[in-house]
This record gives C-alpha cells, sequence and structure tokens, in this order.
C-alpha cells in the first residue's frame, strides 16, 4: 500500500493523453503520481490539430534528478511514455541508474509510432535508441508497430496472428525486459486484444474486447498508466491488465467517435478503483 509512481512524459495541455491522463488515473488507484514532465506541448501531436507548440524542458531533467537524489526519494515504480529526443532517451538511462532499486518496477512504453508508421520526429535511430532503454525495464508495452520498430523489422499492419505475436513478444524479451505486453493487436475480427507475456514462464495471456468505431488518441497512455495503477495496487499482472483493458473500453464505449481530444475516461475512473 501506500506507493509512489513518478510518471516520465510530456504534458500536453489540452489532450487526454500522457501526464493530465497520468495522474488522475493512478490517483483513482490509490498511488501517489510524481511527475517528471519531459516537454510541454499546447495539444498532442496527432492530426486532430495543426502542429503544437513545444516547450522542450530536457535542461531541467538533470537538476530535478539531482535534487531527488540528494533528497534520497524512492519511488516504487517508474512510468516511462512519450519521449521527444534521443537526449532525453539518454536522461532517463542516466536516471534509472540511480532510480531503478531492487524493489522498484520500470514500466516502460516506447511511445513513438502505430498503424505501421512512426509518429512525427520519430526515426529508426531512435528506434534504436529505444531498444537499449528497454533493456533496462521490468515491463515494456509496444503496439505492434513499435514491437517491429524495436526490433528493427518492416512494421506489421492490421490483422495478426497469436503465434506470431508470441514470437515477437519472445523476441521482445531478448532486448532485457523480462515481461513484454503488446498492446492494441486486432487477431480477429471485432476485437481489440492485448498480450502478456512473461520470458521466466513462457507463460501468456490474452485480453480481449470488442473492438469500437472511432480511432481515439491517447488509449495506450490509459491502458499502460490503469495496468501500472492496478499493479502497484496489488494485483497480479494479467489482472492489473484485465482492469485496465476494461476500463479503456468503457472509456472508448463513453466517447463520440468525432471527440478529437482523447477519450472520455473520466466517469469511468470508478472502475478503477477498490
Ligand atoms: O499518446 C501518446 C502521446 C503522448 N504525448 C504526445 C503525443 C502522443 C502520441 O502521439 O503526441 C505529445
Amino acid at each position: 500500500m501506500n506507493k509512489r509512481v513518478v510518471s516520465i512524459q510530456d504534458i500536453s495541455c489540452v489532450g487526454q493523453c500522457s501526464l493530465t491522463a497520468a495522474l488522475p488515473v493512478l490517483a483513482a488507484c490509490g498511488v501517489e503520481c510524481a511527475v517528471l514532465p519531459t516537454a510541454l506541448l499546447s495539444t498532442h501531436t496527432g492530426p486532430e490539430f495543426t502542429v503544437p507548440t513545444k516547450l522542450d524542458l530536457t535542461e531541467a531533467l538533470p537538476r530535478i534528478h539531482q535534487h531527488w537524489k540528494e533528497n534520497r526519494i524512492p519511488f516504487d515504480a517508474i512510468e516511462i511514455g512519450y519521449l521527444g529526443s534521443e537526449r532525453q532517451i539518454g536522461f532517463v538511462s542516466d536516471f534509472l541508474s540511480d532510480f531503478h532499486g531492487p524493489d522498484t518496477i520500470v514500466f516502460l512504453d516506447p511511445v513513438m509510432g502505430d498503424h505501421g508508421r512512426f509518429y512525427s520526429g520519430f526515426d529508426r535511430e531512435y528506434a534504436r535508441s529505444m531498444a537499449a532503454l528497454c533493456g533496462k525495464a521490468d515491463i515494456i508495452l509496444p503496439n505492434l508497430t513499435e514491437a517491429c520498430f524495436l526490433l528493427d523489422r518492416e512494421p506489421v499492419v492490421g490483422c495478426y496472428d497469436v503465434t506470431s505475436c508470441l514470437d515477437l513478444a519472445r523476441r521482445l524479451t531478448g532486448l532485457g525486459a523480462p515481461a513484454v505486453i503488446l498492446t492494441g493487436l486486432e487477431l480477429a475480427d471485432g476485437q481489440i486484444s492485448n498480450l502478456i507475456y512473461r520470458r521466466e514462464t513462457d507463460a501468456h495471456t490474452l485480453i480481449s474486447t470488442p473492438k469500437l468505431p472511432g480511432q481515439h488518441h491517447g488509449t495506450g497512455d490509459l491502458f499502460a498508466s490503469a495496468c501500472l495503477g492496478r499493479l502497484m495496487w496489488g494485483d497480479a499482472l494479467p489482472a492489473a491488465a484485465e482492469r485496465a483493458s476494461a476500463f479503456v473500453s468503457a472509456a472508448i464505449a463513453n466517447t463520440e467517435p468525432e471527440h478529437k481530444y482523447g477519450v472520455r475516461y473520466e466517469a469511468c475512473l470508478r472502475l478503477l478503483m477498490n
């Protein structure tokens, strides 16, 4: 009980994603959320808006790191989401050297693309640095596109089968993280699945929910924070992922398809509470 997480990702001032989603979602799970904001953007970078303004906070990160180190502030988990540059990956790597204790869970969403393409500002070089960072994490949560980029493969789009996904998950643990959650998989018509794989037991769990209409920004961020929050509350990883999936699914169902800010998850936060 009384867990403290630090969430390292951007603040998108408008857009229900990254830090503005991590804070309420982790709080709903009963978990304290400290923040290490990597950049301040006027909106998320999705095509729903014109190009957002961006204040890069890279310079502030080592100073915050140093102050926390002086004050010996411990974290039960480190959540890593959207990072803007290889320099920031380098910073996170240094941060982990000081703050990844034996009982700290490093939960890394290697945000860089979807639907077979990089998000704007990301490329193969970035993917290689992110693959190295995966070696320092305990649990990584790539979608199918990110999984392919991490393994330096051509991206796969659309339907894929469980056997191929399992093969991908096994190879991803080869990067160093002992557990992988492959997110947003379309394994069967009308379904969205998450596949949880652990290297230690070679066991996997598949969690599927109906695919709902609309393409929304930030669903991966919500899933990650909800899954980490439930894990911190004491759920086992498959139960945490199941609860997070149900939460995201309810949030999507609560959102009109044309809503462009993200998903309306606020009314569904109670699904994460004990
Ligand atoms: O949802 C991930 C995310 C977070 N933050 C920003 C983004 C994105 C995805 O594109 O643009 C700024």
